[in-house]
């Protein structure tokens, strides 16, 4: 089964962050999760964008930066002009007050559009936006902290997505509480990757790359 393994580097060690990125990298992560917060938007502040630069001058492996910041738009170049091409730039819609104009900067840079979805937003109100983004984060959890518990009711909005993707064309991503036996259930419904957390892989006490190994190898 095929499904993308994202690290997120909130939960990381930073005492070592370097070795972090390596051993994420040999363990064969697929990429790296880069949370900012604006302590506004969400009560809490997570990754800086030295943080962010710092992950992109070492990893090898593409970024996906979910923004979790009152009008992204204000500051978007600033991370347009750290991240490169194969990388991912998420914002919330409903931090915004022209979402598609912030969206479309993001095309315009050659960088890969995303929105993220919040546990008690509808996919009615941001269908529009669906058709532009290359990339839907759903969040299972309510966005600003690692370790909180899985929504379950964000399990219907799911199905509406997958049941749009083809049209659309868009690929959906799962964001909060990631267990392996959400992979189980979702990666096979068409979920084309999961941000891997507290839940599953940091702070753990095993090596990364037997973590990422046993989920490669789940039974479907
Ligand atoms: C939450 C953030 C997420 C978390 C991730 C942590 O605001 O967007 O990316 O870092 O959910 O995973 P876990 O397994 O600790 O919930
Ligand atoms: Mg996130």
């Amino acid at each position: 089964m095929q499904f993308e393994l994202t690290a997120s580097m909130m939960c990381a060690n930073y005492g070592n962050l370097e070795q972090e990125v390596k051993n994420l990298e040999e363990g064969g992560i697929d990429s790296f999760h880069i949370d900012i917060m604006d302590g506004r938007y969400v009560p809490n502040y997570a990754m800086s964008l030295n943080d962010m630069r710092y992950i992109a001058s070492v990893a090898t492996k593409p970024l996906d930066v979910h923004l979790m910041v009152e009008h992204p738009n204000n500051t978007i170049e600033i991370f347009i002009n750290a991240l490169r091409q194969g990388d991912t730039i998420y914002i919330h819609p409903e931090a915004e007050y022209h979402p598609s104009t912030t969206l479309q900067k993001i095309i315009n840079a050659g960088l890969t559009p995303g929105i993220a979805i919040n546990p008690g937003t509808s996919v009615e109100t941001v269908m529009e936006m669906l058709r532009i983004v290359k990339k839907v984060l759903v969040m299972t959890v309510n966005p600003g902290n690692a370790g909180q518990m899985f929504m379950p009711y964000v399990g219907k909005k799911i199905t509406k997505l997958l049941a749009l993707k083809e049209e659309m064309h868009f690929e959906l991503y799962w964001d909060g509480a990631c267990s392996a036996d959400k992979i189980l259930e979702f990666a096979p419904r068409g979920v084309a990757g999961f941000v891997l957390g507290t839940t599953l892989l940091f702070g753990k006490n095993v090596p990364y790359r037997d973590t990422l190994k046993n989920i490669r190898e789940l039974k479907f």
